[in-house]
C-alpha cells in the first residue's frame, strides 16, 4: 500500500483526487496538504499545512508519514497566473523543483505532476493538436508548464525519477468553486443555471477548447499512476483529451436539460489566453500506453452535473 502526500489537496482537482484516493488506499495513507484550510470533500484522513516552497517542511512531512508517492498539485492557474507573473513562476516552479529534487533524495517511488493544454500556443495546430506540435505558449502559465515538463523528463531521464504527468484540458466538476483558470467559466455557468440565473460568460460563444468532466480527470490520473513504468513512454507530459465544446456548446447542452436557461457573452482579458489554446487534442500516445478512453461526453457530463450540483449543494430548485 502506497503513503501518498498530496500537495494543493483543497484545489479543484486535488479535493476529488484526494477522497478517491483516499477510497483506493485508504484514509489514514493519503495525507492531504495545501496553505488553505481542509474541505470535507477530500474525506477523512491527514492533512498538513503546507507550502510547497517551504521544503525542510515538504522533507519533514515526508519523513513523518513516511511517503514513498507525490501528487504535485499546488499552483496558479492561467488566468490568476497573468496578474501575477512573478509568483506563478516561483509557485509554479519553485514548487516542482523542490519536489523533483526530494524525489531523487530521498528515492520516492513515483510522482505525479499536472501540465495543460496550455503548453500549446498559436503556433500549434488547433484541431486535434498532436502529442509533439511546436510548444510556443502565450501565457506565463503556459511558459510555467512547458518548463515543468522538460524538469520532469530531465529527473526520469538522469536520475530515474519515476515522475508522470498528464496535460489537463479545462476540468469541469460541481464539487468545488472555480479557482482561476481561463476554463472556469464551465464551472461556474452550471451554478447559475441551477439557480435559474442568467450566466455571463467570459468567452465568445464560438470558443472552443479541450475540457473534461472532473470524474473522467481523476480516473485519467490514476490509471497513468497505475500503468507499469516500461508503459510511460512520454516523460514530459501526456495529452488526454475527451470533449472540445464552446460556451454555446454548453448552453445548449444545459438547455437540454434547462429550456429557460439564458446565456450572455461578455468576453473579456480572458478572451486572448484562451483564443491561444487548441481546440481539440490528439491523445494517440495516452490510448496506446495506458489504454486511455473517457467515459463522458458533452450531455452526459452536463445531465450528471445538472442531477448532482443541486444535491450536492444542498439547492432548493423547486
Ligand atoms: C486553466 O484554465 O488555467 C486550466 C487549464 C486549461 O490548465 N483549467
Amino acid at each position: 500500500m502506497n503513503k501518498i502526500l498530496i500537495t494543493g489537496a483543497c484545489g479543484q482537482l486535488g479535493s476529488e483526487l484526494t477522497a478517491e484516493l483516499r477510497s483506493i488506499h485508504g484514509n489514514d495513507h493519503v495525507i492531504a496538504s495545501d496553505v488553505s484550510e481542509p474541505n470535507p470533500l477530500m474525506g477523512e484522513g491527514p492533512f498538513e499545512h503546507l507550502d510547497v516552497l517551504d521544503r525542510p517542511r515538504i522533507e519533514s512531512i515526508i519523513d513523518q508519514y513516511k511517503i514513498d508517492t507525490i501528487y504535485h498539485l499546488a499552483a496558479l492557474l492561467s488566468a490568476t497566473a497573468e496578474k501575477n507573473i512573478h509568483l506563478a513562476w516561483d509557485l509554479n516552479m519553485g514548487g516542482l523543483l523542490k519536489i523533483l529534487d526530494i524525489a531523487k533524495k530521498k528515492s520516492l517511488e513515483k510522482v505525479f505532476w499536472p501540465s495543460s493544454i496550455a503548453v500549446f500556443g498559436p503556433d500549434a495546430p488547433k484541431i486535434r493538436t498532436p502529442q509533439t506540435a511546436a510548444c510556443n505558449p502565450a501565457t506565463v502559465y503556459g511558459i510555467s508548464k512547458l518548463a515543468g515538463e522538460q524538469w520532469c523528463s530531465y529527473f526520469h531521464r538522469k536520475f530515474g525519477v519515476d515522475v508522470r504527468s498528464l496535460r489537463y484540458p479545462g476540468l469541469i466538476g460541481y464539487k468545488s468553486l472555480p479557482g482561476g483558470g481561463t476554463t472556469d467559466y464551465a464551472v461556474d455557468i452550471f451554478h447559475k443555471a441551477i439557480r435559474g440565473e442568467e450566466f455571463h460568460c467570459f468567452l465568445n460563444r464560438d470558443t472552443a477548447l479541450p475540457m473534461m468532466y472532473m470524474a473522467d480527470a481523476v480516473k485519467a490520473t490514476i490509471e497513468l499512476m497505475q500503468a507499469p513504468a516500461e508503459n510511460i513512454t512520454i516523460r514530459t507530459s501526456y495529452n488526454v483529451a475527451a470533449i472540445s465544446l464552446s460556451p454555446g456548446d454548453l448552453a445548449a447542452a444545459i438547455q437540454n436539460d434547462i429550456p429557460g436557461f439564458k446565456i450572455r457573452y461578455e468576453p473579456d482579458h480572458r478572451q486572448a489566453i484562451a483564443d491561444s489554446w487548441p481546440i481539440s487534442i490528439d491523445d494517440t500516445p495516452a490510448q496506446t500506453d495506458w489504454g486511455w478512453q473517457p467515459s463522458y461526453n458533452l450531455q452526459s457530463m452536463t445531465d450528471d452535473i445538472i442531477r448532482q450540483l443541486p444535491v450536492f449543494w444542498n439547492l432548493d430548485t423547486a
